[in-house]
C-alpha cells in the first residue's frame, strides 16, 4: 500500500464513527429550511451536502482543507526552481487534510508516473472525433472510454464488501488523474498542433512540467499549469461539475462515468466554459477597437451593448461568492509579475474598473465582482495557447481533483445515493395558499 493509500486508511478508520453518530444521534435534528424561490431558483444555498475537501465563504473564497488558496500555493511542497507546488501534493492535501512532506510527495510523483500509460483505444477515440467537436466532447468521451478498467467494478461484481468501496475507488481515481492531463495534451495536440504526431511523457518529470512538456511550452508554463490545476481543483460540492461527479458515483457507477459526466456539466457557459467565453468576448471588444486601447467610456458602452442584448458578461458574478474570487486574485498576482504588459491582461483590468459598476447599476447580479474564469483565459492566452475552446479542458483536469477525492470519502463513508423529492407547480400553489388562476404581467409587476 502506497503511503498516502496508508495514511488515507487511517483517516477513513477515525472519521467514519463521527459520520455514523450524526446519523443514528442527530439524524432528526433539522439543518435547513427550504422556501419557494430555492425550490424554483437552483435550490440555491439550501445546505444539503457535506463534504470536508473544501467550503466556500461567500466573502472569503474557498478553503481547501482548512486552509485559503495562498496558504496552500505557500505550504504545500515544491520543486527547486518552482513557483508553484506540486500538484501531486494537492491530492494528498485533499485527500487526508493534512500537508505532506516532500518525501510523501515525492512517493507520490512516482506513483502517479507508474499510473500514466494510456490505452491505445484512447488515442482511437480521440482520433476518431469529426473536425469542429468541442474539446470538452472529445475529454468526456476519452474518459469514458476508459470505463473497462474499472477496479470497482470488477470487484463489485465478485461481492466486495461495502467498506471496502473506497479502496477500489481509490485506485480507479488516482489511474485516472495520473492519466488526465496526458489525454488533454493529446486532445490539443491532436486539434490545433497535428504535425506534433504521438505524445511520450518524460518520466522524470511531475504532474505540472509534464503537462508543460507535452503541451510543448517552456518555463514558466511548467507553473502555469500547477497553478491553474491547484485553484481550480475544487469549490465545495454544490456547483454544478462537483455536485454532477458526486451525484452520478452515488448510485455506485465508477470513477468514470461520474468523471465523464462532471466534464459534461463543467462544460456549460454558466460554469466552466465561462473562460473561453471572457476571451471570446474580450476578442470582440478588441475586434470593434482595432489597434486602439478603449478608454473608459468605449468599455462602459461594450459592457452595456452585452447586458442591453440580454447577454450575461462572462467572468463576472457567482452563485456563492460576493466579493472577488481568490482564484482570480491569485492569476493576477501571476500576471503582474510575470506578464505586466500584456495587452489582454490590461483589457482585463481595465474591465474591472468598470464592469462591478455596471453590474450594480444594472441591479440584477447578486455578485459584480469577478470570477475565476475573467483572469484565466488570458494567462492561457499569453503563454500561446490562443485556441480558447480547449481553456475548459484545463479546468476539467484540476476539478478532477477535487471531484475524485470526494468521490473517494463518499464511498469510505458510505453516503446514500442522492434522491432528493420533486412536486408540482399546483403543490407549490397550494402550499402558499393560491390556485393556479392566470397571473397578469401587470399584477407581478405591482406586487
Ligand atoms: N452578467 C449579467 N447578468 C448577470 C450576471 C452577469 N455576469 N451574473 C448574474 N446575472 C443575472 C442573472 O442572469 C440573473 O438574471 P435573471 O434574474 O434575469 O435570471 C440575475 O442576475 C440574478 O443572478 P444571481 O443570483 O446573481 O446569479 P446566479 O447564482 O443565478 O448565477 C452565475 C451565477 C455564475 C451563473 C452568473 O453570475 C453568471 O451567469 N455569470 C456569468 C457567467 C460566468 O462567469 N460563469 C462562471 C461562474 C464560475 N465558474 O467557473 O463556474
Ligand atoms: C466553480 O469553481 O465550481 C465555480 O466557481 C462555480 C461554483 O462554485 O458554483
Amino acid at each position: 500500500m502506497s503511503v498516502l493509500k496508508e495514511k488515507l486508511h487511517q483517516k477513513i478508520h477515525e472519521h467514519r464513527p463521527r459520520t455514523a453518530k450524526l446519523m443514528k444521534k442527530f439524524g432528526d435534528t433539522v439543518v435547513d429550511q427550504v422556501k419557494v424561490s430555492q425550490v424554483i431558483g437552483g435550490m440555491r444555498g439550501i445546505k444539503s451536502l457535506v463534504t470536508d475537501i473544501s467550503y466556500l465563504d461567500p466573502m472569503e473564497g474557498i478553503r481547501y482543507r482548512g486552509f485559503t488558496l495562498p496558504e496552500v500555493l505557500e505550504q504545500l511542497p515544491r520543486a527547486k526552481d518552482a513557483e508553484m507546488p506540486y500538484v501531486e501534493g494537492l491530492y494528498h492535501l485533499l485527500l487526508t487534510g493534512e500537508m505532506p512532506t516532500k518525501d510523501e510527495v515525492k512517493d507520490l510523483i512516482i506513483d502517479f508516473n507508474n499510473r500514466r500509460i494510456v490505452p491505445r483505444y484512447v488515442w482511437d477515440v480521440i482520433d476518431s472525433f469529426p473536425s469542429g467537436s468541442h474539446p470538452m466532447a472529445i475529454l468526456s468521451a476519452a474518459v469514458m472510454s476508459l470505463e473497462k478498467e474499472s477496479h470497482f467494478n470488477i470487484l463489485y461484481k465478485k461481492g466486495m464488501s461495502k467498506m471496502d468501496y473506497w479502496d477500489s475507488t481509490y485506485e480507479d481515481a488516482t489511474n485516472l488523474l495520473a492519466k488526465m492531463p496526458l489525454i488533454g495534451a493529446y486532445i490539443y495536440n491532436k486539434l490545433y498542433n497535428p504535425e506534433k504526431g504521438q505524445l511520450y511523457p518524460d518520466p522524470t518529470l511531475d504532474l505540472g512540467a509534464n503537462f508543460a512538456y507535452m503541451m510543448g511550452k517552456d518555463k514558466p508554463y511548467d507553473d502555469v499549469s500547477r497553478m491553474y490545476f491547484i485553484i481550480h481543483a475544487d469549490h465545495e460540492s454544490g456547483n454544478v461539475s462537483a455536485h454532477t461527479g458526486h451525484l452520478v458515483a452515488s448510485s455506485l457507477s465508477d470513477v468514470y462515468y461520474a468523471t465523464s459526466a462532471m466534464i459534461n456539466g463543467l462544460a456549460g457557459p454558466l460554469h466552466g466554459l465561462a473562460n473561453q467565453e471572457v476571451l471570446r468576448w474580450l476578442q470582440g471588444l478588441k475586434k470593434q477597437m482595432g489597434s486602439k486601447f478603449p478608454t473608459q467610456d468605449e468599455l462602459k458602452k461594450y459592457v452595456w451593448e452585452t447586458l442591453n442584448s440580454g447577454q450575461v458578461i462572462p467572468g463576472y458574478g457567482h452563485a456563492v461568492l460576493r466579493k472577488t474570487d481568490p482564484r482570480y486574485t491569485v492569476q493576477r498576482d501571476f500576471c503582474l509579475k510575470h506578464m505586466p504588459e500584456d495587452e489582454i491582461f490590461k483589457y482585463v483590468d481595465a474591465l474591472y474598473n468598470v464592469v462591478p459598476d455596471i453590474l450594480r447599476e444594472h441591479g440584477k447580479a447578486k455578485n459584480p465582482w469577478p470570477n475565476v474564469d475573467a483572469q484565466s483565459g488570458v494567462v492561457q492566452w499569453h503563454y500561446g495557447i490562443k485556441e480558447y475552446d480547449f481553456y475548459t479542458v484545463l479546468f476539467a483536469i484540476g476539478r478532477s481533483f477535487g471531484v475524485l477525492s470526494n468521490i473517494i470519502w463518499d464511498r469510505a463513508l458510505g453516503y446514500s445515493l442522492e434522491r432528493p423529492k420533486s412536486i408540482t407547480t399546483d403543490m407549490l400553489e397550494k402550499m402558499v395558499g393560491i390556485s393556479n388562476e392566470l397571473v397578469t404581467t401587470e399584477e407581478l409587476k405591482t406586487s
